[in-house]
């Protein structure tokens, strides 16, 4: 048996809920050790990750490492949501009943960290003093030690975080067993993976993986799924899959911020990191404040929407990015960074990483490197086609590195919001922006926000995947109940934000290519969003929205194609009217969808019919 008393004394952690979950679960999982950490300890725990191979070194102060090669993304199939009351089950939350769904758990990490250290870390979704600090407080008690490095640069970590909560029993029990990766039947129907949100207990069980979303349990079990559900349950927040950012006009001295949703791997990283204020001159600089994770509220004060970070780093696709595509995360990975690879390829000889598209072609002289899954590049078949990254390798570093971070990206006060976007990724239709004032019709737009199917067979052709704002993967209570709460929250506002879709995919049918630059460009596009916003240029009213008029939009320096241009500004009136049929039948699946929505969404149809 561990001496749990004596690990916990040493790291002066009193709270007594807190030794008794961290006890309970030490028990349960026949840890052979218990090791309180802190962001303090990781100095140490990184030379002993390295002694025991767990990382390798990518240059100074910066390191690799690589994870099961069947666990290398968040399984949305094993993923639940687990309460006592049937109401909560929606379409994406998998809804199980928590009696169900904890004994099986119990079950699954009995022993399971035998021989192993269960490493407590403390943490807080929030910067300190925020109005939503106490829905941010956690405790994840995990085996994997690479698993606390990871979230010493995602979350703030460390005992003190708990020392002033006003209620000591309120922090997010979130355990994490990494159990026996070789054989847990990943992708079969003998799949032993569960990763469950105990939503109304606010606890979290996850079991099978050591890989991102399914093992940083601060991120997005708690930052997202457990405050999707504490937000509602409070009637106090919204807790969305959002990046967030700064735009400050030095001519006017105005700043603006805005936020938003895109599906996963669609972009909010890129946007967040890389606009590029160099391209207008000297009047605008860009701030990063977050790149997947935004918690909203209504300040009563000035009756405003408020947003705010909760995460402490950025967890990004490695995949594409380079100097042109987003300098900002390559100076944000830089040496003495402490930014952690994985699953990208790896040098053994220089210690040098690589993933497609970080240059045109992947290094000319083969010697020592190895793809994602160890094997050496020279021993190929040289039919062997397959990507040296995977495709969803990632890069792992602290906030503060970021160049562009805001000052005040700790500002427990949050940013006002004065923009709230939807970024779809569709190849025709979608215009560049659309800009919606109202907010029904707001909300209802980002209730049908989806990207298109990845793979043909997937679905019918010009068919998106609904993802309702970017949320689907993380929604924890019914789509009905989520709806209404939205605008409940943003419908307190008298000063509301505007809405805008935005899409930077279209791409011309005969040759595949972008019809807009995107990436760095895409600042243009919220230019004219906040303009609008000020009343500085008016658009065109459009069925859908207000559409930009070229000569709005800022194009100087810009090099786009005349069509490309016409296309991206346009309506296409008769794929409009497709998609609102398919809309329909999407929204039909919600239960109790607020009337609201439906008139939104009525409103828009009779106005493209009338169109
Ligand atoms: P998650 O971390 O999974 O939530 O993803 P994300 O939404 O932060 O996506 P990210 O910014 O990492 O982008 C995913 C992919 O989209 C990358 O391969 C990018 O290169 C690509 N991408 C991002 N922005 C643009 C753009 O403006 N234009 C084009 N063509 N591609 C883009
Ligand atoms: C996403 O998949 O949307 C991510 C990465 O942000 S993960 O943390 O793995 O969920
Ligand atoms: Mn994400």
């Amino acid at each position: 048996m561990v001496d749990v008393e004596k690990a916990l004394d040493e790291a002066g952690l009193k709270n007594a809920s807190v030794r008794e979950y961290v006890a309970h679960w030490a028990e349960i999982t026949g840890a052979d050790r218990v090791e309180v950490v802190g962001a303090a300890d990781d100095a140490r725990l990184l030379a002993e990750a390295l002694d025991a191979g767990e990382l390798q070194p990518a240059g100074d102060g910066l390191y690799y490492s690589r994870s099961f090669h069947k666990d290398t993304a968040r399984s949305e199939e094993r993923t639940i949501v687990a309460t006592s009351n049937p109401a909560d089950k929606g379409v994406y939350n998998n809804w199980r009943p928590s009696s169900e769904m904890k004994p099986l758990l119990v079950d699954l990490m009995r022993g399971a960290s035998t021989g192993k250290t269960m490493y407590v870390v403390p943490y807080l979704m929030a910067p300190p003093g925020s109005p939503l600090e106490r829905y941010a407080a956690g405790v994840e008690l995990t085996d994997s030690r690479t698993v606390v490095l990871h979230m010493i640069r995602m979350a703030r970590v460390g005992a003190q975080y708990l020392d002033d909560l006003e209620d000591p029993d309120s922090f997010v029990r979130a355990v994490h067993v990494t159990g026996d990766l070789e054989n847990l039947g990943q992708g079969t129907p003998h799949d032993q993976r569960y990763f469950v949100t105990v939503a109304d207990e606010r606890t979290i069980l996850h079991f099978g993986s050591s890989y991102g979303g399914n093992a940083l349990l601060g991120k997005i079990a708690h930052g997202l799924r457990q405050a999707c559900y504490d937000g509602w349950a409070s009637k106090a927040f919204l807790a969305e899959q959002f990046m967030l950012l700064g735009i400050v006009d030095k001519e006017t001295g105005k700043r603006y911020h805005v936020c938003g949703g895109f599906p996963s791997a669609s972009g909010k990283t890129n946007l967040a990191m890389t606009l590029a204020p160099d391209a207008l001159g000297d009047r605008y600089t860009v701030e990063f404040y977050g790149d997947d994770i935004a918690w909203l509220w209504v300040n009563p004060d000035d009756g405003r929407v408020y947003g705010m970070n909760p995460e402490n780093g950025v967890f990004g696709v490695a995949k594409d990015t380079n100097e042109k595509t987003n300098p900002t995360a390559l100076d944000a990975i830089r040496p003495g960074s402490g930014a952690i690879f994985t699953n990208v390829a790896y040098n053994e000889d220089t210690h040098e990483v690589w993933w497609e598209g970080k240059t045109k072609h992947p290094p000319a002289d083969v010697a020592g490197w190895r793809d994602w899954k160890g094997h050496l590049i020279s021993e190929r078949d040289p039919d062997d086609q397959s990507p040296w990254a995977h495709p969803n390798s990632r890069f792992t570093t602290t906030l503060a590195n970021v160049p562009n971070v805001a000052t005040n990206f700790e500002d427990p006060a949050g940013v006002p919001i004065d923009a709230i976007i939807f970024g779809g990724r569709t190849s025709d239709r979608e215009p560049l922006v659309r800009a919606i004032h109202d907010i029904a019709e707001g909300v209802y737009d980002g209730l049908t926000l989806g990207a298109e199917a990845t793979f043909a067979a997937e679905g019918v052709d010009g068919q998106l995947r609904y993802d309702p704002m970017s949320m689907r993967p993380f929604m924890a209570y019914s789509e009905g109940d989520y709806a209404a709460h939205w605008l409940d929250i943003i419908g307190r506002a008298t000063d509301p934000p505007i809405f805008a879709h935005v899409n930077w995919f279209q791409r011309d049918p005969e040759d595949g290519h972008f019809r807009w630059p995107g990436y760095r460009e895409n600042l243009r596009a919220l230019l004219w969003l906040v303009e609008l916003k000020d009343g500085l240029v008016s658009g065109r009213q459009t069925p859908v929205g207000v559409l930009p008029l070229e000569e709005e939009l800022r194009l100087d320096g810009l090099e786009i194609d005349d069509e490309d241009l016409d296309v991206i500004l346009a309506l296409d009136l008769e794929r409009w009217c497709q998609e609102m049929g398919f809309r329909e039948a999407h929204l039909r699946e919600f239960q109790n969808l607020p009337e609201e929505i439906w008139e939104a969404h009525r409103r828009v149809a009779a106005g493209l019919e009338a169109d």
